[in-house]
């Protein structure tokens, strides 16, 4: 049986369909094979092994929508067209990308081929250690993740041979900064609350509370949540990724060095008729200072005063309260970011062995999905601008380059218009006037301000109806994203944009005596400085760092993404949230309905259900189904238009308009081709059977 859910086009009748499945507890929906997964907020018996086995191998829309089933589809299709795959997972803040990613990926662990139980193991667990690291809890969602993650999983005949996360963008402002009812990284209270009062005084560390880098939500403990149990899940985790006792030690004493540096504190003190910050107290630093295994002075100097150098000589220009504030805060941030991809690229080092080659990869991509605070920021724009680019890759994907083929390949077909969001993407990231770019302009201009930014901003795009300008005279602007209408506060911008590790900051972590974080510092400056050949002395001399902004190089990383993904055969999930309160099997018309439409879901199902999802060149259709044609030879003069003709119509007349034939493709639905499948198994499966007997016979 087929499970085609949508008949009927209207709006309202999609909305009830899914709700009324909904009420049934039937999450999953396909349209074409997209599937479209409602959040339920509740935990179903739908994931287990027996499921796992039930999906294997079968055809999409033979059994009833799962997540399970793409995962199947996925999977043989990589082994059976030798082809890179990729499964795109969107929807907006808490729909539920995350929880889908974890499952496919257990899927893929189950059904692989593989013998090496290991590094299957150390695959799926690298998804707790990250998740500690790289969600929060934030309004929308209790673990919401802080950074963006591709994970490709390499096979090799079938077995999982190895796997490589990447990782885009961690919020870095969490670090220091939380908004009311959220929380910093979870780590830190899954530290705190399982750690004994021993271990906790051997790095002076307290309760969540005493933290000013942890109590500025107001919540430090999340219902439901078991922060003590995650914390040994952990570590579990770091065990089987091996990593070595010192590692586990660094990571809890940058940690703990985190947590201390917050609490550090500043007097103002006037000096020739200039305010300096000096610092409150010594304590906190001298934790710092013995933890990281660093000078107490050069940390003190760091955090009081920048150096410059001319002519040889050093000078030191104290810091004003404001400055010495934005110094610590560099530092833990720095820490921590560090810490974060090197726990990536430590993890990558295990599991992405060296058998790569001449492997097939499944991907699966969870980004941060779309948001809109009470207060927006840089790090909203750059997270909806990525979710804006997922939704223009789908469309290119889904009407763009779909109708393009069609009209190719001369196949009938009427158009479907479909909201392009090309134009804000434009707006937010073309050059040379989009924001991003006016921003990053205005990021290397020493006098600038995130007021002249502003302005920038205004003067370029107040004709364009993407834009607006706030009524009053607020440091704000408005973009009208796929998804809404969002107001950006521009404070911070310019600072955050170039909040790329200070260099001060890296080389006095490179000075620390502790050898795994000195090389974690030590490592990420080599890769910026870069060697060229002089043309004078022929030799190689080394380039000072190249300054690259926070979103120059977001961007530059998302295109290579999107361009890695167009060499994928991609597969869509797109994940709904059902109620903004995070209730369980609640489902609120409004705000799905909301998100039906600014996704181009119904346009979608239009076109997929017009259109030819399943194009097949003609040599190789007529290799796959050749078997239809029961015996009827090939006759010299039939081209292999009309072979392919005979081939279709063998099914009825009633099929006509599941196909169409194209200049060197044939069109056909998903439905059709599984048709054609069962048919043509049903007939080798009948030789083989013949072909036994016969050997029977002869024996
Ligand atoms: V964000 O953009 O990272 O803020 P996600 O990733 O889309 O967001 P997430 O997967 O974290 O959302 O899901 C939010 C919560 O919904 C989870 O913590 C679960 O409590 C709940 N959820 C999501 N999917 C399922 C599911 N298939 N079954 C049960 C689910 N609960
Ligand atoms: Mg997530």
């Amino acid at each position: 049986m087929f499970y085609y859910i949508f008949s009927d086009l209207n709006e309202h009748s999609i909305l009830d369909n899914l709700k009324s499945r909904y009420g049934r507890g039937l999450i999953y929906t396909y349209t074409g094979s997209i599937l479209v997964a409602v959040n339920p907020y509740k935990m179903f018996n739908i994931y287990g092994l027996d499921m796992v086995k039930r999906y294997e191998g079968k055809p999409l829309g033979e059994l009833p929508p799962h997540l399970f089933a793409i995962g199947s589809v996925s999977y043989t299709k990589m082994i059976k067209d030798n082809e890179n795959q990729v499964l795109i997972i969107s929807g907006e803040s808490g729909a539920g990308k995350t929880e889908s990613t974890k499952l496919v990926m257990q899927y893929l662990a189950a059904v692989n081929r593989s013998g090496n139980n290991l590094i299957t193991e150390q695959i799926l667990e690298a998804n707790p250690l990250l998740e500690s690291f790289g969600n929060a809890k934030t309004i929308r969602n209790d673990n919401s993740s802080r950074f963006g993650k591709y994970i490709e999983v390499f096979f090799k005949n079938g077995a999982i041979v190895g796997a490589k996360t990447a990782e885009y963008l961690l919020e870095k402002s969490r670090i220091v900064t939380q908004a009311p009812e959220e929380r910093n990284y979870h780590v830190f209270y899954e530290m705190l609350e399982e750690l004994s009062d021993e271990q906790k005084a051997k790095y002076g560390l307290q309760t969540a509370p005493k933290y000013f880098y942890l109590n500025q939500g107001g919540s430090a403990l999340i219902r439901g949540r078991d922060d003590a149990d995650n914390y040994r899940k952990l570590t579990a985790a770091m065990d089987i990724l091996n990593f070595e006792r010192q590692e586990q030690e660094t990571i809890v004493k940058i940690l703990a060095s985190v947590l201390h540096i917050g609490n550090v504190y500043f007097k103002v003190v006037q000096e020739n008729n200039h305010d300096r910050a000096e610092l409150g107290s010594d304590a906190e630093i001298k934790w710092v200072a013995h933890l990281l295994d660093l000078s107490e002075d050069w940390l003190k100097q760091a955090l009081t005063s920048k150096v410059t150098e001319a002519r040889g000589d050093r000078f030191y220009t104290p810091y004003n309260l404001d400055q010495a504030l934005d110094a610590r805060d560099a530092v833990a941030k720095a820490l921590y970011c560090r810490m974060f991809s090197w726990l990536v690229e430590r993890i990558n080092m295990i599991i992405c062995r060296a058998e790569r080659e001449k492997s097939t990869s499944l991907a699966v991509l969870d980004i941060f999905g779309f948001e809109d605070f009470h207060f927006n920021s840089f790090e909203q724009l750059c997270i909806n601008y990525a979710n804006e680019t997922l939704q223009f890759f789908f469309n290119q994907h889904i009407f763009r380059l779909e109708q393009k083929e069609y009209s190719k390949e001369k196949i009938r077909w009427e158009h479907i218009e479909f909201k392009d969001n090309q134009p804000t993407i434009d707006l937010v990231a073309t050059k040379p006037a989009g924001i991003l770019h006016i921003l990053d302009d205005e990021s290397n201009f020493p006098q600038a301000t995130d007021n002249s930014f502003l302005e920038k901003c205004h003067f370029h795009h107040s004709g364009n109806e993407l834009y607006d300008k706030p009524r009053m005279s607020d440091p704000e602007f408005y973009v009208v994203h796929y998804a809404g209408k969002i107001k950006y506060n521009v404070q911070h911008f310019l600072e955050k944009n170039k909040d790329t590790l200070r260099s001060d900051v890296i080389e006095l972590m490179c000075e620390s005596k502790n050898q795994i974080l000195s090389q974690m510092f030590k490592d990420h400056r080599d890769r910026l400085i870069t060697k060229t050949l002089s043309k004078t002395t022929g030799r190689y001399v080394t380039v000072k760092p190249r300054t690259t902004t926070v979103a120059a190089s977001f961007n530059e990383s998302l295109l290579s993404l999107i361009d890695t993904m167009s060499r994928c055969n991609p597969f869509f999930v797109r994940c709904i949230k059902p109620n903004a309160q995070k209730a369980p099997m609640t489902f609120e018309d409004i705000v799905v309905l909301d998100q039906l439409r600014y996704t181009g879901m119904l346009e979608t199902i239009r076109i997929r259900k017009m259109g030819y999802p399943v194009r097949i060149k003609f040599p190789h259709f007529i290799e796959r189904y050749r078997c239809l044609m029961k015996g009827e030879p090939i006759r010299s003069n039939q081209v292999p238009w009309d072979v392919c003709k005979v081939i279709l119509q063998s099914q009825g007349p009633e099929f006509k308009d599941e196909y169409q034939i194209g200049a060197t493709k044939v069109f056909m639905k998903e439905a059709f081709e599984s048709r054609l499948d069962t048919a043509a198994g049903a007939i080798k499966r009948a030789a083989a059977v013949r072909l036994q007997t016969m050997v029977r016979t002869f024996l």
